[in-house]
């Protein structure tokens, strides 16, 4: 261990379980929901320097599978003592991957479960997937709501290799207590059939030919990679940040530092994900209580998938591998969770004089990538970093869209849009918190929404051609909640106002919006009364170590949220303060014949650049390349 940062290692989540079974506090009958560094306070990691001792602490959310009881525990794992273990009551922790393969085993062995499919024509068993959901406790059956309560959406593949999620069974759900695994309900609403769909996506099982006039692209870097990776932190051009991995947020970037010319700058303490909410927006029996918290209820962490060389990632790579725990609190590893590699991305700067010729630079970018696959859907995380002080946040959709028929000779449902015979794919939306601790040249900041106006016509502005743009600070939380205005091009600066350039402006950070959408959902409804943060585009907080989760910390079967629309109650003060952003983007899914059988990736994404932040182009200093000759380029 050498940072008070660095993710739990295998030895401290087994000491963790060890400890809590040793006092007595966790039995056979506990499932460990999560286990997780318990960070440090920012001031703390602030004020470590390498040598310093350090001070572990694990946190741990068990639940007991007798009387569906919660506890969080807090354990010294520097002291080896338990520090506390409190009861929480009315949550429910997120759902397992034990669970997940649990729920499947036993209820495929069920009489009943058999007896239903094959009335529907589904008689082989081996072919059948029974994906389990949690959701909200509004859609809950009233006699279910104290249980950890499963509804089973029920899959099968055509041939054993084909498409799990090929054909919907559809109107038929399962009930299940995913404590006792007892099949508590079958709903048998409805069956339209099994219509006959194109939804194989492998050529060895479509028994199709690939295309074979691709010649080999190879990515050579025979001098190495530019970046170092030493004991977690990641140093490259002038960048430094340092590593992290969770069970929920999956990789966290800390203490982002940019090199300006022999100063180190502050950019950043922490960058994450820190909520995702996916809610279908159909309203039929097949999907109305499909809301999928893919962060909260099942971690981006635990869903982390290994990235191989050359498939996931091309060129010179540095990998990172990641250790989670099981439901028991056993550690396991997941080996190359994490990429690190360099890219070129064209031309960085460039102009053509007609006199002394052309200068060029091309464009590098360093990224810290990873992979989640959440049940048939896949997540690609991309953090990029660039030479002129940028930072991008892509993240890229790709996998298997929900399907479900609709009754041959019937009209579908507008909900969704027809791929294949008889079948549609729901109109659905992913939304996307990230959780952003800027910290721009320290920690005191300023948030501010910036506008272009057009003002009117007058004496200074006859031809109307002015453009301007206005300032408006986000002064207290309660009016965080902030929308982006194409009206306006608006965008928001994170600005210290105790620092100017050499202009005299206040040194700033810009998150240049993208890929943003309104929630268009009623206020009333229970997906919206669970997650408000969907809401807006933008919310800023007072930074607090508690405040991680923006629909709270436990969304699996919530009602109500206690994340972000709590937090902002207090309507803290933002000016010249630790501010935290939490920027809401990704995907308003209008779903296409082409996203089928299986989706070309949808990329979205938002930026962090410097806004006054440097007194010139950063990236002035970047080296020419060299030409075709080894030469200089244009000579
Ligand atoms: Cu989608």
């Amino acid at each position: 261990m050498t940072h008070p940062l660095a993710p739990l290692t295998s030895a401290e989540f087994r000491q963790t379980a060890a400890l809590l079974r040793r006092e007595g506090r966790v039995s056979d009958t506990f499932r460990f929901a999560s286990i997780e560094l318990k960070e440090p306070p920012k001031r703390v990691v602030k004020a470590w320097q390498q040598g310093d001792a350090l001070q572990r602490t694990a946190f741990a959310v068990v639940f007991n599978r007798e009387d569906n009881k919660t506890y969080e525990a807090t354990v010294d794992l520097t002291a080896d003592s338990l520090v506390s273990f409190e009861h929480i009551p009315d949550v429910t922790p997120n759902f397992t991957v034990d669970e997940f393969h649990d729920v499947d085993d036993t209820l495929r062995q069920h009489p009943e479960v058999i007896a239903r499919l094959a009335a529907r024509g589904f008689t082989d068993m081996s072919l059948v997937l029974i994906d389990v959901w949690t959701y909200g406790k509004a859609l809950m059956p009233e006699q279910h709501r104290h249980r950890r309560l499963g509804w089973c959406d029920l899959w099968a593949r055509e041939t054993p290799d084909g498409n799990p999620y090929a054909h919907p069974i559809s109107g038929l759900k399962l009930l299940v207590d995913v404590n006792t695994l007892e099949l508590l309900e079958i709903e048998d609403h409805h069956d339209y059939g099994r219509p006959a769909v194109d939804a194989e996506y492998a050529p060895a099982v479509r028994g199709t030919t690939v295309r074979t006039d691709l010649k080999p692209l190879q990515v050579s870097q025979p001098e190495g990679s530019s970046f170092t990776v030493v004991d977690g932190e990641l140093k490259w051009q002038n960048w430094t940040m340092r590593l992290g991995f969770n069970y929920r947020e999956g990789p966290v970037l800390y203490q982002i530092t940019f090199d300006d010319g022999g100063t180190v700058r502050d950019v950043a303490y922490r960058l994450s994900f820190a909520e995702m909410v996916v809610p279908y927006r159909d309203p039929t029996f097949d999907h109305y209580r499909r809301t999928a918290y893919d962060i909260g209820e099942w971690g981006l962490g635990f869903m982390t998938t290994s990235l191989e060389l050359g498939c996931d990632c091309l060129g010179e790579i540095a990998y990172v591998d990641a250790t989670l725990h099981d439901t028991k609190g056993e550690p396991y590893e997941i080996p190359n969770a994490i990429c690190l590699h360099e890219e070129d991305n064209g031309v960085l700067w460039k102009h053509v004089d007609s006199r002394t010729g052309a200068e060029v630079r091309r464009q590098r970018r360093m990224v810290v990538s990873s992979h989640a696959t959440v049940a048939n859907y896949e997540y690609l995380i991309y953090w990029r970093f660039y030479q002129d002080g940028n930072i991008e946040c892509e993240v890229r959709a790709t996998g298997l869209m929900v399907t479900t028929p609709f009754p041959a000779g019937g009209e579908a449902p507008p909900y969704g849009t027809v791929v294949d015979t008889n079948t549609y794919a729901p109109f659905h939306q992913h939304f996307l918190v990230a959780r952003l601790d800027l910290d721009v040249d320290g920690d005191a900041n300023t948030v501010v929404e910036v506008d272009s106006v057009a003002p009117p016509l007058s004496a200074d502005n006859p031809y109307g051609l002015a453009l301007i743009t206005r300032s408006t600070p986000v002064r207290s939380e309660a009016e965080s909640g902030r929308d982006y205005d194409w009206g306006t091009q608006r965008s928001w600066k994170v600005v210290n106002p105790n620092k100017v350039n050499k202009f005299g402006t206040n040194v700033a950070y810009k998150l240049v919006p993208g890929s943003c959408f309104p929630a268009m959902m009623d206020p009333s409804t229970p997906q919206y009364l669970r997650a408000p943060v969907i809401g807006h585009s933008l919310w800023v907080t007072a930074n607090d170590a508690d405040e991680r989760w923006p629909a709270g910390a436990y969304p699996t079967q919530s009602s109500v949220d206690a994340g972000i629309s709590e937090w902002v109650k207090d309507d803290a003060p933002l000016e010249n303060a630790d501010v935290v952003l939490w920027y809401v983007f990704g995907i308003h899914h209008i779903t296409r014949p082409e996203e089928w059988p299986i989706m070309a990736v949808d990329a979205v994404s938002f930026w962090l650049k410097p806004s006054g932040f440097f007194d010139r182009n950063p990236s002035l200093d970047a080296a020419p390349p060299p030409g075709e000759h080894g030469d200089a380029c244009h000579t």
